[in-house]
């Protein structure tokens, strides 16, 4: 059976990774599998949608580099509680792309220190398999000085959502493999469609370029329903500004991509 039938409880009861296991664990018991992609430039700003958004996510996306105010104490400190009080896992959208000695530094270290607070970070895979060894020391390194008491995942960009990209074919092909060989640490895909998986293999497809009600943005963003993306396997569907974008109310918007994608996983799992 593939993993597109099988429910997020039955994935999470065998999957390797503890970060993907709390994820599928999440999504199930809070039935939704909405990533809040909060794209915006002010703390109080960040902090105001994640709490209205709280409720029907199972996952909070940041940009941290486009907050503008940013402190760690001013913007991580209360952001990690919100997500203990919404219950959602933090995931920093950093695409890191360079080579393995420099991002690890980039994860550990500078302003951001994003290790020490985002469960989740994504990378693409343009600089060879060298990027996942990197990212995954400082994972390591933070996780044991923490007492083992946390975990860290990566997930790789296998596909973009925009217009005349480049991750495609072969290049798609050749970041799946890499990241079947990293199991351990990588557990899923930036993607538009579902990725090869081998035998007793579960990586997780989550997917932005996600809108029901525009087409793309102007800038080369291209959106597709939540029911196209659920039946072509995505498992969590990534939405920013279809949520809080001009004129859109946060809370209602919250609500119906929520129940949309909780609908479309419902039909797929158990049609
Ligand atoms: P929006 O729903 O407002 O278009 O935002 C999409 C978000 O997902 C942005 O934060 C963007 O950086 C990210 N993203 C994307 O749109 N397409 C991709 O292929 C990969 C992304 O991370």
């Amino acid at each position: 059976m593939s993993n597109i039938t099988k429910t997020y409880e039955e994935r999470a009861a065998v999957h390797k990774s503890h970060t993907a296991k709390r994820l599928l664990t999440l999504m199930a018991e809070k039935k939704t599998n909405l990533c809040a992609s909060l794209d915006v430039t002010t703390t109080a700003e960040l902090l105001r949608l994640a709490d209205i958004l709280g409720p029907y996510i199972s996952l909070v996306k940041t940009h941290i580099d486009i907050v503008s105010d940013f402190s760690y104490e001013g913007t991580i400190v209360p952001l990690v509680e919100l997500s203990k009080k919404h219950n959602f896992l933090i995931f920093e959208d950093r695409k890191f792309a360079d080579i393995g000695s420099t991002v690890k530094a980039q994860y550990s270290s500078g302003v951001y220190k994003i290790v020490q607070w985002a469960d989740i970070t994504n990378a693409h895979s343009v600089p060879g398999e060298g990027i996942i060894s990197g990212l995954r020391e400082a994972a390591h390194e933070y996780i044991e000085a923490n007492g083992n008491k946390t975990d860290r995942g990566l997930i790789m960009l296998a596909e973009l959502s925009s217009k005349g990209s480049l991750a495609v074919g072969e290049y798609t092909a050749q970041t799946v493999a890499m990241a079947r060989r990293n199991l351990d640490f990588v557990f899923g895909f930036i993607a538009q469609n579902r990725m090869e998986e081998g035998e007793g293999e579960d990586l997780l497809i989550l997917t932005p370029g996600v809108g029901l009600d525009d087409k793309g943005d102007g800038l080369g963003q291209q959106y597709r329903t939540v029911d196209t993306v659920i039946k072509g396997g995505s498992d969590v569907i990534i939405v920013g500004r279809g949520l809080f974008g001009k004129g859109r109310d946060p809370q209602a918007e919250g609500k119906r991509y929520r129940d949309a994608g909780w609908a479309a996983y419902e039909a797929r799992v158990f049609k």
